[in-house]
């Protein structure tokens, strides 16, 4: 496979409804997308930085810098057997995981629609559906809350989780469990407390909770180890885990019970299935987590979410949970079962909107190798 050319293309898409977490309110995506010309045929891929450096310290800004100054010239030009190969070439840049995952995750759709077999059968994936959760932000009162609670289960997924931090933590929680007993729930709080909460977060226990997610500081396993030893609820590191090493760190120091793997997170396919393979040799069940993605990004999630260690629901949402009109098609769909059915065909098995891709592009840049000056 060889890179002919990079396009970055930066896409502006409000969100059907606003999404509330400890660290912000979101109300339009600005979505980062390489498009990647491959021997003729066409590569996507999506850079989940959020719009500020909240979440991680990666942002929309900083990974078209990455892209544009570093990796993507460290990829043009490129002659490849297959995506597992990306990683070493752009090791020398530190960090930058988000930016990375999305040309990685590129030349993986570029070779499985080349080999013609579904991307997640290329990346060892072994289920034909996958279970669905949904992810709840903050809303503007308890009782909208517990509406959204009542419409996503109607809608037949499988978990709900809801964000929390202080304030807007036990009451809520106690309200969902009066009305729905028996229902898979966990609570994310994308490192609202500190250890001086350990006594206010043993009071989560009470709730049955499936996880609480990223108590903590979001750099940290060693405090989540210590925490974990007070709980009877299971953490589950998210924002802590960049690499197999961290994972496998974590889970030898107690500090999780649970693993949500995001792509972006740990800088793409190749990593994340490693990941994987950590957790899956340690007996910690691993999610999918999501980043508000379009549909390139959830395509891609569904995919990675039938490895077989993926064994809770992720925050693998249906396309009309985010967007009036997301970028693929068909729409991603989830069952009343609270299912999403991969697909056979090669490739990641939606098609790409150019059209509508275009309409909303803000921003493009091809990146080529310059031809070698003759003289
Ligand atoms: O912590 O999982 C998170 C969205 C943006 C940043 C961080 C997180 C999230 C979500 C959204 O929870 C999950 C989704 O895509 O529905
Ligand atoms: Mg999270």
């Amino acid at each position: 496979m060889k890179i002919e050319s990079i396009t970055l293309r930066e896409l502006h898409m409000p969100l059907v409804h606003f999404f509330e977490t400890s660290f912000g309110r979101t109300t339009e995506r600005r979505v980062l997308l390489v498009e990647m010309q491959v021997d003729g045929i066409t590569g996507w891929g999506e850079c989940v930085a959020g719009e500020h450096p909240y979440y991680s310290e990666e942002s929309i800004e900083t990974a078209w810098y990455a892209l544009h100054e570093e990796l993507g010239p460290a990829m043009l030009g490129c002659t490849l057997e297959s995506g597992r190969e990306v990683p070493a070439r752009l090791l020398r840049v530190r960090g930058h995981r988000m930016a990375k995952a999305a040309l990685e995750n590129a030349v993986w759709d570029a070779e499985s629609q080349l080999k013609r077999v579904p991307l997640w059968k290329l990346l060892g994936g072994s289920r034909n559906d996958i279970a669905c959760g949904v992810s709840l932000g903050i809303q503007d009162s308890p009782e909208q809350l517990l509406e959204k609670v009542e419409t996503e289960l109607a809608a037949g997924y499988q978990r709900i989780k809801v964000k929390c931090k202080p304030g807007w933590d036990l009451d809520i929680l106690r309200r969902i469990r009066q009305r729905w007993p028996g229902i898979l729930l966990s609570c994310d709080a994308n490192s609202a407390y500190t250890l001086k909460d350990s006594e206010h977060l043993k009071r989560f226990d009470e709730f049955n909770l499936l996880m609480i997610e990223q108590p903590l500081w979001n750099d940290d396993f060693y405090f989540h180890a210590a925490l974990q030893k007070q709980l009877k609820t299971r953490i589950c590191l998210d924002e802590a885990i960049h690499h197999a090493r961290s994972a496998q760190a974590a889970i030898e120091l107690g500090s999780c019970g649970i693993i949500n793997i995001k792509v972006g997170r740990v800088g793409g396919f190749s990593e994340a299935v490693a990941v994987h393979d950590v957790a899956l040799r340690n007996n910690i069940p691993v999610w999918c987590g999501g980043m508000l993605e379009s549909g390139i990004g959830r395509s891609h999630n569904v995919a990675l979410s039938t490895l077989p260690g993926f064994s809770l629901p992720g925050d693998v949402s249906a396309s009309a949970r985010y967007w009036k009109e997301d970028v693929i098609e068909p729409d991603v769909v989830v069952s009343q079962n609270g299912t999403i059915k991969t697909s056979n065909e090669p490739g990641r098995g939606y098609a790409v909107k150019r059209e509508l891709i275009e309409r909303l592009t803000i921003r493009k840049k091809t990146m080529q190798k310059a031809a070698a000056v003759q003289i």
